[in-house]
């Protein structure tokens, strides 16, 4: 951390243009964490900026708004430093990724889902930390190691990343707590927050969940829950829901012109007693299906090219070899 924060603050001291800069369809975790360190590097001497690959989700949108915050959509790379947050490999920043893969710009990796490999090859730093439940708490110590002050909003902001990324605090750890802590501190504003989150009033949305939950196929391997449905959008959401409802392990995946997506979820009481880990199974399934793939242990998607129900096949032959490993 502290070689990290020692070579930021050298960039942002020399004046360096920074780009910050997250994933596609960008959650409130990414893109709260692009904005805050933006400021945090702007600060110290910096010329940054947050931005995101060519979308941001809407309830990123309905935080940013709340806090008076916007981020860049498709910004320019022409860049002495791109910091990338949240986000593991250059395929979760489409286009973007492929001009930074020509080699633009010195690449940063900041981010808490699986390693990539690959990535580190690229990056003249790679912070990577999968033990931390959001970025937002990676970006905090950061900051702190930088020796920045956050304003409250920033505070708000960062906290925004950390409930959402720990879905309500259902998979928060100790740590989370305190960093929780040490951001109604700086003026965090959690009622304010939570409201800028809550979103479950969106039709669409709505619509999709209930969709997602009629055309869900269960079934059991080794005893444990297993749910199947095809979605085209909210894929996340619907997984996640699943879970909520009783599934141990919960897919959902669409399939158009030959691209499959698939986004999973399983519960954290599976995880530990299977060694499941979603992140490597569908970063295997991304290779396999000429796409990529990844994520963390209980939450995590991939793309690539094929027939829907080949990667389901492929998925279930997996979990009957996963699931009864262990006890
Ligand atoms: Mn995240």
């Amino acid at each position: 951390m502290k070689e990290l924060a020692n070579f930021l603050a050298e960039a942002a001291r020399r004046g360096q243009r920074i780009l910050v800069l997250c994933h596609h369809n960008a959650d409130p975790d990414a893109a709260t964490s692009a904005i805050v360190l933006a400021e945090a590097l702007k600060h110290l001497g910096a010329q940054a900026q947050a931005g995101a690959s060519e979308d941001i989700s809407l309830i990123a949108q309905n935080v940013l708004k709340t806090f008076g915050r916007e981020i860049m959509i498709n910004p320019p790379l022409d860049v002495d430093l791109a910091v990338l947050v949240d986000t593991s490999s250059l395929e979760h920043l489409g286009k973007l990724g492929e001009q930074l893969r020509k080699g633009l710009p010195k690449l940063v990796v900041i981010d808490h889902h699986r390693p990539v490999e690959a990535m580190k090859q690229l990056t003249t730093l790679y912070f990577v930390r999968e033990e931390f439940t959001s970025e937002a708490e990676i970006i905090l110590r950061l900051i702190k190691e930088l020796g920045v002050k956050l304003t409250s909003e920033q505070a708000s902001l960062l906290l925004a990343g950390i409930i959402s990324d720990t879905g309500h605090f259902r998979f928060a750890k100790d740590e989370t707590f305190e960093a929780v802590h040490q951001l109604l501190e700086a003026g965090g504003d959690y009622a304010r927050v939570n409201e800028s989150l809550n979103l479950s009033e969106d039709y669409s949305k709505r619509i999709a969940m209930l969709k997602a939950a009629a055309r869900s196929k269960l079934c059991r391997i080794h005893k444990r829950l297993v749910a199947f449905s095809e979605l085209g959008s909210f894929e996340g959401d619907a997984a996640g829901m699943l879970v909520r409802i009783g599934a141990d392990v919960a897919f959902v995946g669409s399939e158009e012109k030959g691209e499959v997506r698939v986004s999973g979820r399983a519960r954290q009481k599976t995880l530990k007693l299977t060694g499941l880990h979603l992140g490597e199974l569908m970063e295997e399934m991304g290779k396999q299906f000429e796409g990529s793939g990844g994520g963390h242990a209980g939450a995590a998607s991939m793309h690539g090219k094929g027939k829907l129900e080949e990667v389901k096949k492929h998925l279930f032959g997996f979990l009957q070899r996963k699931l009864k490993s262990k006890k």
